[in-house]
C-alpha cells in the first residue's frame, strides 16, 4: 500500500474560523453593539417590585436573539456530527483526473466531514435503522469539492421526481407526527411496494449496515456514476467509496434499540470521544475507474443509482486518506450551518446523466436557502472556499463582504475587465463536452428496468447471520405494517429478491405467499398501473456473490478504541484487573470500571481503585465486551447484584466476548448461559464461543483480545438464544 510521503501537521491550509472564534476569555460581557453590561441578573423595572419596562434594550436585544436562535433543520439528514481533518492523496492521479488535490502526495486537503442519519428529526436517536449521510467537503486550491455520499452504495429510487415522495413516505405520518426516525410504519412500505426499484436499497437498508457500531466503522460511498477528467480533456468513469481502515463492523437490532434508550448520541459521542484522545478516524479513499469504452459492458446501466459496480468487476483501488483530526468548536457554527452540495465540484471532476444526481443538483442549493436563509450562505466561514472568491455577485441578506468600487458587472472597462475568465490552461472549469442527440422524453431507459439482479446479488452474498439478520429486520418492519394488504404487496416484491427470504417473511407475519407469481413477463414497472398484475422483468447476475458486499470478511485484526467494561465490586482481586487493563489499554482499548456504585471501591489487597461508571449510569449495550476479575467479596457482591447479571446476559445475547477468571466462576453461572458452561472449566480459555476463562488474567488477556477483534460471535445468536 502506498503511503502518504509527508505527515507533517496541517498548518497554513486549516479552515480558517479563527478570525471569528470568540470565547470571552478575559473579557467584559457586552450588548451585540458592543455596550458593557453592569447587570445580566435583573431586568429595568419601575421599582425592585414593579412592571419591566420597554426602554430596557439589554434584556429586548438579549430575549430577541434567543427567540430567533433555530433556524429550520435540514428536511433530511437533520440529526448529524462533523469534524474537521485532511485528506492527502497517495500518488498523483493524473492519468484520470487533473483535479489539483489530487495531483500531489505532499499536499494535505482541509475536510469537514459531517454523518448523518436520514429520516430522524435534529434531536433523534443516532441509532435508528437508516441511511448514514458521508459529506465531505474539500477545501481545495481550487476551490470547494464536495463529495456527499452515503454508507451504502446504491439509493431508493432512479429520478430525481421521486425524492419527495419517498421523504414523505419515510418521514413520520402527518397526522400525529409518528414514528420518529423510523421506517416501521404504513406509509413507508405502502411507497415501497409499489416502488420495485428500490428492493436493492432496501436489502441494505435491512441489513446491519443501517445500524453501524460506530460511524467509524462504516463505509462511504458516493452512489452515482462521476466522471473524472484529465488534462488532455479525457473523461473515465468514476465511483468513489470510503474504506474504513477500522473495519466495517454493525451493532444488532435489539442492541441499537436498546441503545436509543441508555445513549442517544451513542455515534456522536463515540465520534468525539475518539478523535477528543487522539485516536482519529481514518478512511481510504477508493475508486473504480470505467473507459468511456466501457460505458456499455455491464449487465446494468452505469448512470441507474439502485445499482453498484461489484469490485469483482472492477477493483477498487485506494488512493489517498482521509484523517478526521479535530472536533468542531461549535455545533451550530460549524456542523448545523455547513452545506453540502453534489454541484460544487472542481475542475477535473464532472457529472453524468444518473438522473438522481441530476436533480440533486438543484436541490441543494435550494434547500440552503431556506436553511440557511440568504444566497450568502458561501459565506459563512465553515463554508468559505479557501481559494479566493472573485464575481459581480453583489448584495443579499446577510452579506460579509465589503466590495469595493462601483464596477459590478462584466464586461467592463472601468475596473479594467476584472474580474477576467480564465481559460482552461488558466485553471477555468469547462464541462466535459460530452456529445448528445435525443428526443425531449419524460421516459425511464430500459436499461433502468431490471430491479431484482443486485438485490438477489446482495442477498446472495451475505453470510447466514447477516441473512438472519436482513429476515428478522424485515419481520420486523413489515410487523409494524397494519395494512395487510402492504405487507402483502412486499411479500410479492421479495419473492423476486429470493424465494426463500419471502417464505421466512411470510411464515413470521402469518401469511402465505401470493399466487402467480412464476411467470414474470419482460417488461418495466409501471408506477401507475395495476400493482397486482406487476411483473418484472427478470435479470440474473451472473456473478452469484460479492465478498465485498458482506461484513464478514472485514478487517478483524485490532482493538483499537473497542469499550471493555470491567466488572468489579469491593474485595475485588486488583492485580488480576490491573494486568488485564493494562493489557487492553496497551491495544488501544477504552476501559471502564463499573461497580453498583460510583466513587472507590476497596481491592482485596486494601488498594482504593476508581469506578467509572455504576449499574445505574451504564449498561452493556454501550460496550463491545466485559470481564470479570476475581477476588472472594467481589464475586459474591455481583453474584448476587442482578444489574451484573443482567449485563452480562445481555453481553451474551448480543454475541460480544466475555472473559472471567476462573476465581469469578460463579458470577458466570448465575447467568442465563451459565449452565452451558462446562463443569470444570479451568484452563480452558474458550469455553463457549466468545466467553472465555481462565485461572489468571494473565492467562486470558491475549485470547481476551483476540476475541474482541473478532467483533462478535454472531455464531451463538440463534444456538443459545437467552431471555435478556
Ligand atoms: Fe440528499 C442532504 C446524500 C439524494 C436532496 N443528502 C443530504 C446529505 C447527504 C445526502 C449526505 C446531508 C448533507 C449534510 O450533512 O449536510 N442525497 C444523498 C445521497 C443521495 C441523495 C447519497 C443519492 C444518491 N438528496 C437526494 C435527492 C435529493 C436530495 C435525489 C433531491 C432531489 N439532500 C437533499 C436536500 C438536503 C440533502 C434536501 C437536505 C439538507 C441539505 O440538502 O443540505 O437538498
Amino acid at each position: 500500500m502506498n503511503t502518504p510521503k509527508n505527515n507533517k501537521p496541517l498548518t497554513e491550509k486549516q479552515v480558517d474560523l479563527s478570525k471569528n472564534i470568540e470565547n470571552g476569555q478575559d473579557q467584559f460581557l457586552t450588548t451585540n453593539q458592543g455596550v458593557k453590561i453592569n447587570d445580566n441578573q435583573n431586568s429595568l423595572k419601575a421599582g425592585a417590585r414593579g412592571p419591566s419596562l420597554l426602554e430596557d434594550f439589554i434584556l429586548r436585544e438579549k430575549i430577541t436573539h434567543f427567540d430567533h436562535e433555530r433556524i429550520p433543520e435540514r428536511v433530511v439528514h437533520a440529526r448529524g456530527e462533523g469534524a474537521h481533518g485532511y485528506f492527502q492523496v497517495y500518488e498523483s492521479m493524473e492519468k484520470y483526473t487533473k483535479a489539483a488535490f489530487l495531483q500531489d502526495s505532499e499536499i494535505k486537503t482541509p475536510v469537514f466531514v459531517r454523518f448523518s442519519t436520514v429520516a430522524g428529526s435534529r434531536g433523534s436517536t443516532d441509532l435508528a435503522r437508516d441511511v448514514r449521510g458521508f459529506a465531505v467537503k474539500f477545501y481545495t486550491e481550487e476551490g470547494i469539492y464536495d463529495l456527499v455520499g452515503n454508507n451504502m452504495p446504491v439509493f431508493f429510487i432512479q429520478d430525481a421526481i421521486k425524492f419527495p415522495d419517498l421523504v414523505h413516505a419515510v418521514k413520520p405520518e402527518p397526522h400525529h407526527e409518528m414514528p420518529q426516525a423510523a421506517s416501521a410504519h404504513d406509509t413507508f412500505w405502502d411507497f415501497i411496494s409499489l416502488m420495485p426499484e428500490s428492493m436493492h436499497m432496501i436489502m441494505w437498508v435491512m441489513s446491519d449496515r443501517a445500524i453501524p457500531r460506530s460511524l467509524r466503522m462504516m463505509e462511504g460511498f458516493g452512489v452515482h456514476t462521476f466522471r473524472f477528467i484529465n488534462a488532455a480533456g479525457e473523461s473515465h468513469f468514476v465511483k468513489f467509496h470510503w474504506k474504513p481502515l477500522l473495519g466495517v463492523h454493525s451493532v444488532c437490532w435489539d442492541e441499537a434499540q436498546k441503545i436509543s434508550g441508555k445513549d442517544p448520541d451513542f455515534h456522536r459521542r463515540d465520534l468525539w470521544e475518539a478523535i477528543d484522545s487522539g485516536n482519529f478516524p481514518e478512511w481510504e479513499l477508493g475508486i473504480q475507474i470505467v473507459s468511456e469504452e466501457e460505458e456499455h459492458s455491464f449487465e446494468f446501466d452505469l448512470l441507474d443509482p439502485t445499482k453498484l459496480i461489484p469490485e469483482e468487476l472492477v477493483p477498487v483501488q485506494r488512493i489517498g486518506k482521509l484523517v478526521l483530526n479535530r472536533n468542531p468548536n461549535n455545533f451550530f457554527a460549524e456542523t448545523e450551518q455547513v452545506a453540502f452540495h453534489p454541484g460544487h465540484i472542481v475542475p477535473g471532476i464532472d457529472f453524468t446523466n444518473d438522473p438522481l444526481l441530476q436533480g440533486r443538483l438543484f436541490s441543494y442549493t435550494d434547500t440552503q436557502l431556506s436553511r440557511l436563509g440568504s444566497p450568502n450562505f458561501h459565506e459563512i466561514p465553515i463554508n468559505r472556499s479557501l481559494a479566493p472568491v472573485h464575481n459581480n455577485q453583489r448584495d443579499g441578506h446577510m452579506r460579509q463582504t465589503i466590495n469595493q468600487g462601483k464596477i459590478s458587472y462584466e464586461p467592463n472597462t472601468l475596473g479594467g475587465g476584472c474580474p477576467f475568465q480564465s481559460k482552461m490552461s488558466q485553471g477555468g472549469f469547462n464541462s466535459y463536452n460530452e456529445r448528445i442527440e435525443a428526443h425531449k422524453v419524460r421516459e425511464r431507459s430500459p436499461s433502468f428496468f431490471d430491479h431484482f439482479s443486485q438485490a438477489t446479488l446482495f442477498f446472495n452474498s451475505q453470510s447466514e447471520h447477516e441473512q438472519n439478520h436482513i429476515v428478522d429486520a424485515l419481520s420486523f418492519e413489515l410487523g409494524k405494517v397494519e395494512t395487510e394488504a402492504i405487507r402483502k404487496r412486499m411479500l410479492k416484491m421479495l419473492w423476486y429478491v429470493d424465494k426463500g427470504l419471502a417464505a421466512k417473511i411470510a411464515y413470521n407475519l402469518g401469511l402465505s405467499i401470493p399466487s402467480n407469481l412464476d411467470s414474470p413477463l419482460n417488461h418495466s414497472y409501471p408506477a401507475d398501473a395495476d400493482v397486482d398484475s406487476y411483473q418484472p422483468m427478470i435479470v440474473k447476475s451472473t456473478l452469484e456473490k460479492s465478498e465485498a458486499l458482506s461484513m464478514v470478511s472485514t478487517l478483524k485484526n485490532s482493538i483499537l478504541t473497542r469499550k471493555v467494561a470491567i466488572l468489579a465490586a469491593e474485595g475485588v482481586d486488583e492485580k488480576a484487573l490491573k494486568i488485564m487493563k493494562d493489557a487492553l489499554l496497551a491495544q488501544g482499548a477504552v476501559v471502564e470500571v463499573i461497580a453498583p456504585k460510583l466513587g472507590y471501591i476497596i481491592s482485596e489487597n486494601n488498594k482504593e481503585i476508581k469506578v467509572d461508571k455504576s449499574f445505574l449510569t451504564s449498561a452493556s449495550v454501550l460496550y463491545d465486551a466485559v470481564y470479570v476479575p476475581g477476588g472472594a467479596n467481589s464475586v459474591v457482591s455481583l453474584e448476587a447484584e442482578a444489574d451484573a447479571i443482567h449485563f452480562l446476559n445481555e453481553a451474551f445475547k448480543h454475541c460480544k466476548a466475555i472473559a472471567a477468571d476462573a476465581s469469578a466462576l460463579q458470577v458466570l453461572r448465575g447467568t442465563y448461559f451459565g449452565s452451558k458452561i462446562p463443569e470444570n472449566p479451568h484452563q480452558t480459555s474458550q469455553v463457549l464461543e466468545g466467553v472465555l476463562i481462565n485461572e489468571t488474567s494473565e492467562a486470558l488477556a491475549d485470547d481476551f483480545i483476540e476475541a474482541i477483534s473478532q467483533h462478535r460471535f454472531w455464531q451463538r445468536e440463534k444456538k443459545n438464544k437467552v431471555p435478556a
